[in-house]
């Protein structure tokens, strides 16, 4: 007698009869009864192969990890990741759904793992697949910070201005500024600094300059950002006296900053001072008569503008 069982008929046991019957007349028969215990054997899942995945840093990679079993009864498949990945990875042990989205500091760069399904017999039997991830940079473009208020330059004053950058990139990128539009004569920007010089020329005066400015990177391709740094150049606070035809003194304040508020005070002995008078200033020449500079009993007149915001 030979038997031999599928997968379907274990594990079970079984009660066998034999019977014996000769051709005799009468014939004559015997029975003998014995059990077989038919055993479970224990296969090894079979893990699918897996494709290597290439993607930008940033990007997910998601891809289904799947495998099967022979036995039956069916078994419970578990997986896991055996080796030391990188921060993010995820892999559903009940499903095998792989995902991950390296970020910044993970590209680029070439990740193996090595991933494991096994039952739930005892011992449990297992397979292994190996995966590589190539993670490749992404360039991000560089960040210009450039405030949006104007420079505010007084008239003769060097112009001294450092541009700032950055870049979002992991490797760091290497930065370079530069001008976009022409600047004027004399102006420069230093492209690896940021810094922007330019010593205007004598009585020059302009209120609304635009620096158009560029940060490039070295990535590949390098990416450009471009913004605009306004510049005003201001003519310098003045303050003075001119005669007036009836015997006043006029004070005349030129190049305030528009809008502060402008008190104009006397004194005698640059101790006590009186105020004269008061007024927003609106941008134009600002001529104020001093009513009581002709007094006999004045010998000398300080005249002091209080300037508040
Ligand atoms: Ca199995
Ligand atoms: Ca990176
Ligand atoms: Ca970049």
């Amino acid at each position: 007698m030979t038997l031999t069982p599928t997968e379907q008929e274990g594990p079970e046991s079984y009660d066998i009869s034999i019977k014996v019957t000769d051709n005799g007349q009468p014939s004559k028969s015997s029975t003998t009864t014995f059990a077989i215990q038919v055993n479970e054997v224990n296969q090894s899942p079979v893990l699918a192969p897996l494709q290597n995945v290439q993607i930008f840093e940033g990007f997910e990679a998601s891809f289904q990890v799947t495998s099967t079993d022979e036995d039956f009864p069916k078994q419970l498949l578990t997986y896991r990741i055996r080796n030391k990945v990188p921060q993010g990875t995820v892999l559903d042990i009940g499903t095998g759904q792989f995902s991950w989205i390296p970020n910044e500091e993970q590209g680029p760069g070439v990740f193996l793992l090595s991933i494991e399904v096994s039952d739930n017999a005892t011992p449990p039997l297992i397979a292994v697949a190996e995966e590589v991830i190539s993670v490749s940079e992404r360039n991000q473009p560089p960040i210009l910070q450039i405030p949006d208020a104007p420079l505010i330059i007084t008239q003769g004053e060097p112009v001294s201005f450092p541009v700032s950058g950055t870049d979002p990139d992991i490797p760091i990128k290497k930065l370079e500024y530069s001008r976009v539009t022409p600047i004027p004569e004399g102006a420069a920007i230093d492209s690896a600094t940021g810094l922007l010089t330019w010593s205007p020329p004598d009585g020059f005066q302009d209120d609304g300059m635009a620096f158009r400015i560029q940060i490039s990177d070295d990535g590949t391709p390098p990416l450009i950002t471009e913004s605009t740094l306004s510049v005003s150049i201001k003519q310098e606070f003045r303050i003075g006296i001119t005669d007036s035809s009836n015997g006043l003194y006029n004070i005349v304040i030129e190049s305030a900053e528009f809008g502060v508020l402008i008190t104009l005070e006397a004194s005698t002995d640059l101790k006590s001072w009186i105020e004269i008078a008061q007024t927003v200033y609106n941008g134009n020449s600002l001529e104020i008569t001093d009513p009581d500079s002709n007094s006999p009993i004045i010998t000398q007149r300080f005249y002091r503008a209080v300037i508040r915001p």
